[in-house]
């Protein structure tokens, strides 16, 4: 039976059905109920577990609506990624919940729209950005990492008046191993043929997880892990059996974004991974126990995220293998943010790549926040899902 989000259990029994990002603001907002300050984050490459370990609850800062696009290009370019601008306008606005929780903000040297955007929010809230070195594969970039994350340390230590001890930080790490071993048994529902699990449950799921520590999370993952299970077993899944299988790769997607993948469900197509930091990516990998020097297992563990700021990215091509083996897609959209130049570039060797290795079909979508291209996409789409020899 093809499954309908109002007739099957909810795998997170909550009053935040649909309504993800308010699910996480509730948690965040009881856990400065109870004294924990709050860091703003803008990127994965932020280190969870050493925010953690200093007892500070780290929370995504909103950076996915239209709304907020206007009053950020009063003093950004239009033509500059739809993601930092409303990033930008949210602040301006002050409309961004998350922020007005934030004690502080970590940034990090990404793209350099991102980079100099972070220069026009100083003086709101106290900010820390790391330089993040952009050639993963040079020795130098994990011992500079490394003492970059040392220095976020200090910084915490100083603004909060507590200390990191090695201790807290190897829990965390251990924490983040748990959590990411049950994240991926949950997607393993989606590489089901037909999948269980919807790419709109893999990314609230997604969600909570990146904000909620591993202590809070375990039994929700669990009741999901035995909901999914209950479907597989009484033969409920998701989209039509012989639905095209759709890997969606490329910026992150969240908010109006979500377009994208709306438009390829209601083409028919059943997405199957979720290859963008607000999906799969961030849990994909483990990060190493008991190293001796927890720091430069975390800066190992952050610099293996596939984005496409580094050069040569060969993990994104080695993470897609990955994922194409597991989640056998038909198909493989590539969302592309107007003015993401390095996504943009990076599309051709995917393409090429996709090709070659895989023999699998790219769509590469350039959108933006608006809904004045969604027709278009789904002819494109459209177009995509016949041409497939199925
Ligand atoms: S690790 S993907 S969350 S930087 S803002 S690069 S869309 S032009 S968001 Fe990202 Fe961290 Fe990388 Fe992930 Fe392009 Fe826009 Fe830049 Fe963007």
């Amino acid at each position: 039976m093809e499954f309908n989000q109002s007739h099957v259990a909810p795998l997170i029994d909550d009053e935040f059905q649909g309504q993800a990002s308010k699910r996480v603001l509730s948690y965040i907002q009881g856990k400065r109920r109870q004294g924990m300050p709050v860091a703003g984050l803008y990127c994965v490459y932020a280190p969870m577990e050493l925010i953690r370990a200093a007892g500070v609850v780290p929370a995504g800062l909103c950076s996915f609506a239209n709304k907020t696009i206007p009053p950020a290009e009063a003093v950004l370019p239009a033509n500059l990624c739809p993601l930092i601008k409303s990033s930008y306008g949210f602040i301006v606005t002050d409309s961004c919940p998350f922020f007005a929780l934030a004690d502080v903000v970590i940034a990090e040297t990404t793209c350099d729209g991102k980079k100099k955007m972070f220069e026009l929010i100083t003086g709101y809230k106290p900010l820390f950005v790391m330089d993040l070195p952009q050639l993963p594969d040079q020795e130098e970039a994990c011992r500079n990492w490394t003492a970059m994350i040392r220095n976020l340390g200090g910084f915490l230590e100083k603004t909060f008046e507590r200390r990191i001890s090695e201790a807290r930080l190897e829990e965390e790490i251990q924490a983040t191993n748990v959590k990411n071993n049950l994240m991926n048994r949950l997607f393993g529902y989606a590489a089901a043929t037909p999948p269980v699990l919807s790419w709109n449950e893999a990314y609230e799921l997604g969600l909570l997880a990146q904000a909620a520590s591993t202590e809070d999370l375990q039994p929700v993952l669990e009741h999901a892990l035995e909901t999914l299970e209950q479907r597989k077993v009484s033969g409920v899944h998701y989209g039509k059996p012989r639905a095209p299988r759709v890997l969606v790769t490329g910026c992150p997607l969240g908010g109006d974004s979500l377009k994208a993948y709306r438009i390829i469900e209601e083409a028919g197509g059943v997405i199957v991974a979720l290859d963008a930091c607000t999906g799969m990516k961030p849990f994909k990998h483990f990060i190493e126990e008991g190293s001796g020097d927890p720091l430069a297992a975390l800066a190992a563990y952050y610099l293996k995220i596939p984005c496409s700021c580094m050069t040569p990215n060969q993990k994104r091509l080695d993470d897609l293998d990955a994922l194409i083996e597991r989640f056998r897609p038909d198909a493989v959209v590539d969302v592309v943010l107007h003015a993401c130049h390095a996504y943009n570039v990076e599309s051709y060797k995917i393409m090429n790549h996709l090709k070659e290795r895989h023999r699998l079909p790219l769509l590469k979508i350039e959108t933006d926040y608006s809904n004045g291209d969604v027709e278009q996409i789904r002819t494109r789409v459209e177009a995509l899902f016949d041409s497939l020899d199925r």
